[in-house]
């Protein structure tokens, strides 16, 4: 995934309320329904209050993003969660969060963001919670995906995981990048994926759309009242194209949440190794 900047978060926190009105508008869901349906969990599984979260802000590679892990302890609390983001960073950072007794710890590097549950010894990975809420919340929208034709712009991680689970949910799936390589290693690893191999024609034939890239989708290119999953930073959507189309993207909470509720969720699956 392309690394967030402090733009991207800097009012997250405050949006979380309008989220939450465009998710329920939308999809029907609240923030922490679409996470635990992304998740495979009944919302009532787990009471979030009973759980702790720490979130640990790490310096590694290009460093701290400003208001990452505010934004992300405040994602957490939205959901019901105590959460705290320790003052030290880094490994002094995790020390101190044990200190708290934490029952989930974040942390995220330039290449992985895990929510790891120190009792059942297992971490949701930012990944493919994304990838899992994306379709969650596109399969909302489109009211199931069973039998629709769906376009998934980016044959990246985030892409080729939704391949995966698209295909679960028996839709005809298609995968389209820039790099051909890379869209047509997801067929191999999923041989009922199509890929189209000319971009802006694949995105101007599909009314369903997960967009699990950085590119830039021509408004021009985008079917009047298609549905467009956007996990992808940066978001450079203009207004012409939301008038067009339904556009769920947020830059960080849906992934965030989902993550969340799945960590917690291994307490209750008493995840034991
Ligand atoms: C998890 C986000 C979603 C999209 N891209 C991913 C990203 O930006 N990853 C980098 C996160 C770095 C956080 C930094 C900090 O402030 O702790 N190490």
């Amino acid at each position: 995934m392309t690394r967030l900047t402090h733009d991207d978060v800097k009012d997250l926190s405050e949006n979380l309320g309008a989220l939450e009105d465009f998710l329920l508008k939308h999809t029907g869901r609240t923030l922490k329904k679409l996470a635990c349906e992304a998740v495979g969990m009944w919302e009532y599984a787990i009471d979030t209050k009973e759980y702790t979260c720490a979130v640990v802000p790490v310096t590694t590679g290009e460093g701290i993003i400003s208001n990452f892990s505010e934004s992300v302890r405040d994602i957490c609390k939205w959901l019901g969660f105590e959460a705290f983001v320790t003052t030290k960073t880094d490994i002094s950072g995790f020390r101190e969060a044990l200190e708290q007794k934490p029952n989930i710890i974040f942390m995220a590097d330039d290449v992985e963001f895990l929510a790891y549950n120190i009792e059942a010894k297992k971490a949701s990975n930012n990944t493919f919670s994304t990838a899992k809420a994306y379709i969650a919340a596109l399969s909302a929208a489109a009211d199931m995906l069973i039998g629709k034709d769906v376009l998934i712009v980016g044959a990246g991680r985030v892409g080729s995981e939704m391949a995966r689970l698209l295909l679960a949910k028996s839709a005809n799936v298609t995968v389209t990048d820039i790099d051909l390589d890379k869209a047509y290693a997801v067929q191999k690893a999923y041989p009922r994926v199509k890929v189209a191999e000319d971009v802006r024609e694949a995105i101007r034939a599909h009314k369903y759309i997960l967009n699990a890239s950085p590119a830039h989708i021509e408004t021009e290119d985008i079917q009047e009242g298609a549905i467009i999953s956007s996990p992808g930073v940066p978001h450079t959507f203009d207004e012409e194209a939301k008038k067009k189309a339904l556009i769920i993207h947020d830059p960080l909470a849906i992934g965030v949440a989902a993550m969340a509720m799945e960590s917690a969720y291994y307490s209750y699956l008493g995840c034991r190794k």
